[in-house]
């Protein structure tokens, strides 16, 4: 089983995010097996007047590796016309794996757990939903990890989700 963190802040943030769960969920390979509501977060890093983030979060079963899943999810990025250049800048879609069963990697081309989610609240209010419990390693349980951030900017993505 895995997590995946789904992030869009370009062309109608809330449809992206929507398209890309309704991919998950019309494939047989990965299958979805849960997803969260949608939210409206404020950017994290990259440029000061990027728009604001939809960001949703989901738990798919897959026969996949992890690296067969990551590549799965960059097609689906690149379908949604995904293009990448300034590192934190704005998106029309952001696939990333949060965690795959209880993997843990330190490469740089799929590290796991996500190195940066036990801090980042646009991840962890959407997780919380679906994978309280879920240990994101050293840093602990989503919950708790959720307890240390402030998330008290983040609200339900309007009309969506
Ligand atoms: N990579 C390594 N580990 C993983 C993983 N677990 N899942 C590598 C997915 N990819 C992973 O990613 C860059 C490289 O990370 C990939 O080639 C992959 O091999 P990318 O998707 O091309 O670029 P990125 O997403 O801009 O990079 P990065 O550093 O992963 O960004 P973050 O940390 O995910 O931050 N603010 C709000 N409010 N909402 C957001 O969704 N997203 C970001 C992206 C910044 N600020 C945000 C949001
Ligand atoms: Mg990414």
């Amino acid at each position: 089983m895995a997590w995946i963190g789904i992030g869009s802040n370009l062309d109608n943030p809330a449809r992206h995010v929507a398209d890309a769960l309704a991919t998950l969920a019309d494939g047989a390979e990965p299958r979805l097996l849960a997803r969260s509501r949608c939210y409206r977060t404020v950017p994290v890093g990259g440029p000061a007047d990027q728009p604001m983030f939809c960001n949703a979060a989901a738990a798919v079963a897959t026969t996949r590796d992890a690296p067969a899943l990551l590549s799965y999810l960059q097609a689906i990025e690149s379908a949604h016309g995904r293009i990448r250049d300034v590192r934190w800048g704005p998106r029309t879609l952001d696939l990333d794996i949060i965690a795959y069963d209880d993997r843990r990697s330190a490469d740089p081309r799929l590290t796991l757990p996500h190195p940066r989610a036990h801090e980042r609240a646009f991840v962890l209010v959407p997780l919380a939903e679906i994978a309280p419990a879920l240990s994101l390693g050293p840093a602990g349980r989503v919950i708790d990890c959720l307890a240390r951030v402030d998330a008290n900017d983040i609200a339900p993505w309007r009309g969506a989700g």
